[in-house]
């Protein structure tokens, strides 16, 4: 693999912030644009999903000097702060295992010729992610395709966090890896079943992910949630209720904080510094699930609200997010 150039050496602690701050001006690790939105800037990345309500917008600034964009054998690159972000999209996913397998062995090939072992986080945006039946389900079939990348190319004892949702025709595979210098902490959360041990009834290969990633020591961690729904064990919660699916997922995430704060000592807050991305499978569902997150205090104007299939066909809704905790 040819190598690019050498990215940023730099290995302080990464302190990612919500927004510039004032005075001396740091760099911009990555901004996102939902779907439709102008690609202008160099360090522009696309969130291909349709977005339902909100800026469309989120970015990321980081301390500490940022490197170029860089691409690679079809890998994009940027890095700032101790961070890289990478990402490869691959239109053609008539057969989604094999795009998935080819896809994360570019990726994790990418990180390793470039000195960054780690991966944190990872975004996984699929078209048509419930078609086929039974085992040829889309999402079942992207699953087995990770799992074999990762069974050759990962050397890790831990899986990052994940998000993986449905976009429509167009979306092809869209695959982002964060990935850092030094491991992350690994969290799960004690009212829903690790998603890598999920019973055979949910496909052939379990999912590879993480609930929930940290960065940055205990000073000010960095807290990468994974996609949550409404699942509880390994049951997926409240078929027909947006609200129920809404406030189950909220109750999953405040179990997960109860183990993040166990273990690193700090208590994250929904509406301390964020984003998140909200998904929902139906856009008349924007508002009841609005007004729920609205109630638990989660802040609107870091939110976006997409419009996603989830991977599972019964599940209306799941929401992601990265916070300073
Ligand atoms: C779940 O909890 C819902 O395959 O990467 C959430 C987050 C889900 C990530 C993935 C799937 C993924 O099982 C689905």
């Amino acid at each position: 693999m040819s190598s690019v150039e050498p990215i940023d050496r730099a290995q302080r602690r990464p302190t990612l912030r919500f927004q510039a701050p004032a005075g001396e001006a740091p760099e911009r690790l990555a901004r996102f644009r939902t779907a439709g939105a102008e690609l202008t800037g160099a360090r522009d990345f696309l969130l291909p999903l349709e977005q339902l309500e909100g800026h469309g917008l989120e970015e990321w600034w980081l301390d500490g000097g940022a490197a170029p964009r860089t691409s690679a054998e079809g890998v994009q690159a940027v890095a700032a702060g101790g961070l890289l972000l990478c990402e490869a999209f691959e239109p053609e996913t008539a057969d989604p295992r094999e795009a998935a397998r080819a896809t994360y062995e570019r990726l994790l090939a990418f990180l390793q010729a470039n000195d960054y072992p780690h991966v944190v986080k990872g975004w996984n945006y699929l078209a048509d992610i419930n078609e086929g039946r039974g085992d040829t389900e889309r999402y079942k079939q992207f699953c087995l395709g990770r799992g074999e990348a990762l069974e050759s190319c990962w050397r890790h004892d831990y899986l990052p966090a994940g998000t993986g949702v449905g976009g429509g025709e167009g979306t092809g595979l869209r695959v982002t890896l964060l990935a850092s210098r030094e491991a992350p902490v690994i969290i799960e959360n004690p009212r829903q079943m690790s998603a890598f041990r999920y019973p055979r009834q949910y496909g052939p290969k379990s999912p590879s992910f993480s609930r929930a990633a940290a960065i940055g020591g205990t000073a000010r961690p960095l807290l990468f949630i994974s996609g949550t729904a409404a699942i509880v064990g390994h049951d997926s919660l409240h078929a027909t209720s947006i609200e129920g699916q809404v406030s189950e997922t909220l109750r999953n995430w405040t179990s997960l904080f109860d183990a993040f704060e166990q273990r690193v000592g700090r208590r994250p807050s929904l509406t301390k510094d964020a984003w998140y991305r909200v998904y929902l499978r139906h856009p008349e569902h924007l508002a009841p699930a609005r007004k729920v997150l609205h109630d638990a205090g989660l802040p609107l104007e870091r939110t976006l609200f997409l419009r996603a299939d989830i991977c599972r066909r019964e599940l209306l809704f799941e929401m992601d997010g990265v916070l300073a905790a």
